[in-house]
């Protein structure tokens, strides 16, 4: 305070501006002399046009360590109040010019002084310090840092990091999504629907009517505690995708060209091929005039692409009600080429999917709501087939419970 006392005395004697600035470099010239006797403190603070940097009269580690951050604390908040390109050169000049900047004072004194045990500590301290300074003056010249600060802050990359696993698509959806995109490419846009559907759209309009025998070839799951609901509202677990090909149809006029792939349910005991619940991919084309040759090139150039193009097709007579007439495919054994095998049964051929002519009393259902599916003026085609058991032939499982067991050693083979 004294010295700043005295600088003001200076400014209240009313003399001219370079007049105070000598007498303030004189009175601070007159600081330092008198502070260079100080002792029994760490630091004798000395001021000098505001400014403060100490004399060291210790130098355990601590000392130097305090001297060193009080400076640099010192530099950090000159830096921080930086503002114009004028501030950011008068801090070069402050803390970095070459005759009378602050870390040459530094130097100087504090080095000079220094004894000789101290000396090699005091320098690598500076010698940090030094880069600490050029770098908050390139961050306030907007440069990166510089090769020393960054240096400083260098982690070592070639220590191992942290092992992250990769995911993937599981087999099954990866197999869902390459048999959708097998129609989709043909023009056929993609639909979802619910899991729990009503006994109507599930068997009803499916041409299932209740009591019908046929229902009992897909053993049913139902919401429980339904016995006083009209059957046709009753809940239950869907046994296939298509009640959504059908609620398609209500909502859309023909044509419609839609694949469908989703989960099922079906009330089955789990075996090494089956499980209570499994996915589908079903199709439907609608149009004009869309007849039997259409559906097995459609369904032949889809087997080709999945399995590759030297796979052929064979269409048998089946049953579906759904469908008439109906039919179920095969395709070339993909293991043997169709030599016979022990995967074929020595029959050189694999049955995959059924499909069939798309039932006008299924149209009849759907043109309640929209009369252009009149089974008179439209046809149209339909396929369903199970995504679990083209997964297996396609990776080689031969276990479907491998699908849902979240073993990472087997799902990790597809990663
Ligand atoms: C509408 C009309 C007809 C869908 C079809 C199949 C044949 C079929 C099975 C294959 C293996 C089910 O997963 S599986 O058990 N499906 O054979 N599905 S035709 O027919 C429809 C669908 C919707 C409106």
């Amino acid at each position: 305070m004294r010295h700043l006392r005295a600088a003001s005395d200076v400014a209240s004697a009313r003399f001219s501006l370079e007049e105070r600035f000598a007498a303030v470099q004189a009175e601070a010239r007159r600081s330092f002399s008198r502070s260079d006797s100080n002792s029994g403190t760490i630091f004798c603070l000395v001021r000098m046009m505001n400014e403060e940097i100490p004399n060291l009269t210790a130098f355990d580690e601590a000392a130097l360590d305090e001297a060193f951050a009080l400076v640099e604390r010192q530099a950090r908040g000159d830096a921080a109040a930086l503002d114009g390109d004028a501030a950011v050169e008068a801090f070069r000049l402050k803390w970095l010019g070459t005759k009378q900047g602050r870390l040459k004072e530094v130097s100087a004194r504090w080095l000079k002084v220094a004894p000789p045990e101290a000396k090699k500590a005091l320098g690598m301290r500076f010698n940090a310090l030094k880069p600490v300074v050029e770098g908050l003056l390139d961050a306030a010249l907007g440069a990166g840092p510089n090769d020393a600060a960054l240096a400083a802050e260098a982690i070592d990359i070639t220590l191992p990091g942290t092992r992250r696993l990769t995911g993937a698509e599981h087999p099954i959806t990866r197999t869902l999504n390459e048999i959708t995109s097998v129609f989709a490419a043909l023009g056929y846009s993609v639909g979802v629907g619910p899991e729990v559907e009503t006994d109507f759209y599930n068997f009803e309009c499916m041409n299932f009517p209740p009591g019908h025998p046929a229902r009992d070839t897909q053993d049913t799951l139902v919401v429980a505690g339904q016995e006083r609901r009209p059957q046709r509202d009753r809940l239950l677990l869907r046994t296939h995708t298509s009640p959504v090909q059908m609620r398609t149809m209500e909502s859309q006029p023909p044509p419609v060209r839609i694949v469908i792939p989703g989960k099922v349910h079906r009330n089955d005991a789990a075996d090494a091929t089956h499980s209570p619940i499994f996915h589908q991919v079903e199709g439907l084309c609608v149009d004009t005039n869309i007849t039997f040759s259409d559906l097995k090139g459609t369904l032949d150039h889809a087997m080709k692409a999945l399995f590759g193009s030297a796979v052929k097709t064979r269409f048998f007579p089946s049953f579906f009600p759904f469908t008439e007439p109906s039919a179920d495919v095969q395709i070339s054994c993909i293991f043997c080429g169709g030599k016979g095998c022990r995967k074929c049964k020595n029959s050189g051929w694999i049955e995959l999917l059924g499909c069939g002519m798309v039932d006008p009393a299924v149209f009849a259902f759907a043109a309640e709501k929209q009369p252009g599916y009149d089974p008179k003026k439209i046809s149209g085609f339909a396929f369903g087939m199970g995504v679990e058991r083209i997964a297996m032939m396609k990776y080689g499982v031969s276990e479907i419970g491998q699908f849902y067991a979240g073993d990472m050693r087997f799902l990790g083979q597809f990663a």
